[in-house]
């Protein structure tokens, strides 16, 4: 049996989410689909992968979430305007880059700085060492620099047996970890081996400039055998813009909301992900530009107002820091 917290009702946690399905995953291991209760769909905080939740089985084997149990930790990413919330209880965060042409020292920072606002641990692991052995010396300097005694590991993945003795050690029954990291870093082929099964698919990167193909497309999390749990997670496609999209937005734009339903990413921005259903339909002339940028314009604003002062200050002074930031890298 999984290590869940104890409640008066039956425990579940979330493994996956898209849009309002949700899947769960029972103590003994049974996975289930799931959706919320009218009560909870309306409430500030939404239940999130990791999260424990409690309800109760309907239908024989599905489950109704009825309640969202107190998190432990909770992993955002920095947006324009407000946190976008990625994953709750994670306590292990593997930042993952590879050796080659994705790695950035700068970035790792800013993942540092992730980690460490949500209560989990980092481990920073670089990968594909087999592919850049000459680089490897001087860019594990360039890390320590800033890591200040961050766990800094180095993989390659056709040495799984190294991989496993290497990463066992951060993976405790009472352990969740997450990957995250650029596209085609081999996060899911660490899951895979760590796992030792073909739990998530991976895909060879794009030869010439070796970025990955968004293999992929959602968050999951897994059970290994010891009772650590595991969640792999999409690429991180461009950090800094919101993806909250208020009801009162979605209404006034009823033909983006639902092609946003088709689009490949939970959290598309419609800007330039693959599988982009609102810029698709751009291309072939069903959706004017302008309804986006309107879109856009009216999401912001909605973001706007449900902040209080110090927030909107906050957020204003978030953005022309990025700015700065960007003025100066180019
Ligand atoms: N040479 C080498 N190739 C690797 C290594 N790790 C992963 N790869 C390859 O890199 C490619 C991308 O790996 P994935 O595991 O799909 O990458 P990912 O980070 O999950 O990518 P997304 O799902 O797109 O975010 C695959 O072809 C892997 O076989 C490694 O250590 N060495
Ligand atoms: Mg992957
Ligand atoms: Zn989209």
């Amino acid at each position: 049996m999984l290590n869940f917290p104890t409640h008066q009702q039956p425990t579940a946690r979330i493994i996956f989410q898209s849009h309002d399905h949700y899947q769960v995953i029972y103590a003994d291991r049974s996975v289930h689909q799931a959706v919320l209760a009218g009560r909870l769909q309306l409430a500030d905080t939404l239940p999130l992968i990791g999260d424990f939740v409690s309800g109760q089985f309907y239908d024989h084997d599905k489950f109704l979430i009825t309640e969202l149990l107190p998190r432990q930790t909770l992993l955002t990413r920095a947006s324009n305007y407000q946190e976008q919330a990625v994953a709750a209880n994670v306590t292990t965060v593997f930042i993952t880059m590879s050796l080659n042409a994705d790695f950035s020292a700068s970035r790792v920072e800013r993942y540092l700085t992730l980690v460490w606002d949500s209560g989990a641990t980092p481990v920073i692991v670089l990968t594909k060492a087999d592919l850049e052995p000459a680089l490897l010396a001087a860019r594990q300097l360039e890390l320590a620099a800033i890591a200040f005694g961050v766990p800094i590991i180095t993989t390659t993945s056709t040495d799984p047996v190294t991989v496993q003795t290497q990463l066992n050690g951060y993976l405790q029954p009472t352990t969740t970890a997450i990957f995250v990291g650029s596209s085609g870093v081999g996060k899911s082929t660490l899951l895979n081996i760590l796992a030792a099964q073909q739990l998530q698919a991976t895909k060879a990167v794009r030869a010439g400039d070796d970025k990955g193909r968004h293999t992929t497309t959602a968050r999951h999390l897994y059970y290994l055998a010891n009772g650590a749990a595991l969640i792999d997670s999409p690429g991180i496609r461009g950090v800094g813009v919101a993806s909250s999209t208020t009801a009162a937005t979605g209404q006034s734009f009823p033909e983006i909301t639902s092609l946003a339903q088709q689009c490949r990413f939970n959290d598309c921005q419609h800007q330039q992900e693959p599988g982009c259903a609102v810029q698709a339909a751009i291309k072939r002339g069903a959706l004017s530009e302008q309804r986006l940028i309107d879109y856009r314009r009216l999401l912001r604003e909605t973001e706007y107002a449900t902040m209080n002062s110090r927030q909107i200050t906050a957020a204003k002074i978030k953005r022309l820091v990025g700015n700065k930031k960007n003025l100066r890298r180019h």
